[in-house]
This record gives C-alpha cells, structure tokens and sequence, in this order.
C-alpha cells in the first residue's frame, strides 16, 4: 500500500466498531498519518469521576490492552475496588476494573487542574504508545440524553448498560452541542485530511453527536467526493448494540440505504456488506457511489482486508 503512506486519513469514530475498524487501519498506512475523532457524548460522571468510554475504547484497542471479552476497559482486569463499592451498596452496575480506574483518576485529576479533554487524551495515549492521533470530538461537555417512549430521559450509560437499552426509545439529544466547540485541530484535520472515513458505529448514539458540533458537518460537506462512510448496519441490524433497533424506534428503516440517507449531504462513497448488495442501486440514486464488500470485522486481517478495499477504491 506504498501509495498511501503520506495520505493523511481522519476517521470518525464511535466505541467499539470503530476500534475494530482503527485496528485494520494501522496495519495498511502509518499510524502517524491517521487522525482519529472520537465521540464523547457517552461521557459520564460517576464516582466523581469523569469517564470517557469511546475515547477509552479506541486507545486502549490500538493499544492491544482492550479487555477482548466485552470490547472495553482493560485485559487482565480485577475488580477490587468495585466489589468494595458493592459492599457498601454504591453504583455498581457500570463496571470499572481496578487498572481502568486508573485511567479516570488521571484523567479527573488532569481535569480538575485545568487540562483540556483533548491534552490528557493525548497524554493516555502517548503513555500507551499510541501513534495514532486520538482526539475528542470537543472539549466541552456533550453528553447524549435519550428520552423513552414513556417520556422519561436517561443518561446515555443508564440506557445503554443499566437498562442494558431494553427501553423504546422516542427521542435522542446531545446536552450542550448548541455551545460546544470542536477540539482544536478537528476541522482543520478534516479539511486537510486525503481521505476522511466515517466508522460503522451506530450512527444516532456515536456519529450523531460528531456531527451536531457546529462546524464539523460542514467541514465534511466541503470535502465530501472523498469522505467515505462505512455501514454500521448489516442486514437490518448492527453487529453489536442497538443501532437497527433505535433506527426502528426513530421513525428509520433499519438498513444501510437508511444510513446513506442519514450521511448524504457529506459523504461521498457509502460501503455495504456483501449481503446487502441488493440495496446497491437505491444508495447511488441518493447520489452515492456504493461499494460492496465483506463489512464484517472479526479480527485484525479483516479489519484490514476492508480498509485495504475502501483506500485503493478511492485512491485508485
Ligand atoms: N458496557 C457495559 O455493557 N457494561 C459496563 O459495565 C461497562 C463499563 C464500562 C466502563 C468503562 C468503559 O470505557 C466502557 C464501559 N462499557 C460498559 C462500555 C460502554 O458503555 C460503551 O463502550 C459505550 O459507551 C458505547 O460505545
């Protein structure tokens, strides 16, 4: 893949798909040539910590220290200072292993004296010897807020993990986006970028609130022949998470062509997996080039396979 060597490639990204994807990505171009942006708004507080779980998710994937049973926090983990918590009768139901504490007492004492999100990201990332460049989508406090059908609203991780997102959903906001700025760096990385990929994360919880920051959407709209957005959504539903399901709830049709829908007005190539190739034709009338290829990542040579398909698509 020599020709790709000095492209610089942004990607935006979720939690876990987009790791997956970043993974792959490593293995065909530089690390230091990839930007990552990462999602914030599953942020949260707990403990009186503050917890970044994408930003956490993709560093410590390309880190290889990603916990490979559930696809967060750290491998070889204890929990400790959790079961003290339950002892106690603390909140217990979101789990912070006792290396992955860690993380947060740094990153809430960085916090707490003054660092941006965006400098103590790149300080973790640095200690874990991470070349790719991780950064928050913005500094500023984002938080996702979903409202059920009932009209209660739920933080993002008491939906996603305490309700473990067993709840119709009515309605998806992003607390704080109408202020919030983009990190330094994000637009311009955007607008300089070769290529920018839009990672298979769910595109309401992970991408939507990258794209409600003022400037970003515009950004990719200035640039979109070469912004590619890869299918969180394989035959009518997500690999992991409720991505087919929200879209149900949310007035969506729950497959790709509704995703491309989603992403038109900045995205230039929409990716699909094999099994959806009959959707093809519906993409390209929304003015879409389609490609068509195996989207399912199961381990790093796929993740691999694929972003080799999507660059020399468009490189060539
Ligand atoms: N997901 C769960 O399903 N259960 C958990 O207890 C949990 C804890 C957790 C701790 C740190 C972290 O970075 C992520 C964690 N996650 C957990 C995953 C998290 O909810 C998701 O990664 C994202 O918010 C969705 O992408």
């Amino acid at each position: 893949m020599t020709e790709l060597t000095n492209k610089r490639i942004v990607v935006l990204c979720g939690g876990v798909g987009a790791a997956k994807l970043l993974r792959g990505l490593i293995k065909v171009v530089d690390p230091k040539s990839v930007t990552a942006i990462v999602n914030t708004g599953d942020d949260l507080s707990m403990h009186g910590l503050h917890i970044s779980p994408d930003l956490d998710t993709i560093i410590y994937t390309l880190a290889n220290e990603i916990n490979p049973d559930t696809g967060w926090g750290l491998k070889d983990e204890g929990w400790k200072a959790m079961d003290m918590v339950a002892k106690y009768g603390g909140i217990d139901w979101f789990r912070l292993g006792d290396r992955d504490l860690g993380t947060h007492l740094f990153r809430t004492q960085k916090l707490s004296e003054g660092s941006t999100l965006s400098e103590i990201t790149h300080e973790i990332a640095t200690k874990w010897g991470v070349a790719v460049r991780v950064i928050p989508m913005s500094d500023d406090p984002v938080r996702t807020i979903v409202t059920t059908v009932g009209g209660e609203e739920l933080n993002f991780q008491d939906y996603f993990v305490r309700l473990s997102h067993d709840v119709e959903i009515a309605n998806i906001r992003f607390e704080g986006h109408e202020t919030a700025q983009p990190a330094s760096d994000v637009i311009s990385e955007i607008l300089t970028a070769d290529i920018v990929l839009i990672a298979p994360s769910n595109p309401l919880v992970s991408i939507a609130p990258i794209l409600s920051i003022s400037g970003i959407e515009d950004a990719l709209r200035k640039r979109s022949e070469n912004v590619i957005a890869i299918s969180g959504i394989i035959n009518g539903k997500a690999l992991k998470g409720p991505a087919g399901r929200l879209l149900n709830e949310l007035g969506y049709e729950a497959s790709a062509t509704a995703v491309a829908e989603i992403y038109k007005n900045f995205v230039g190539t929409f990716v699909i997996d094999d099994v959806d190739r009959s959707e093809c034709k519906r993409i390209q009338e929304l003015g879409l080039r389609c490609m068509i290829t195996d989207t399912v990542m199961t381990d790093g040579a796929k993740s691999a396979d694929l972003c080799r398909t999507v660059l020399s698509e468009i490189i060539n």
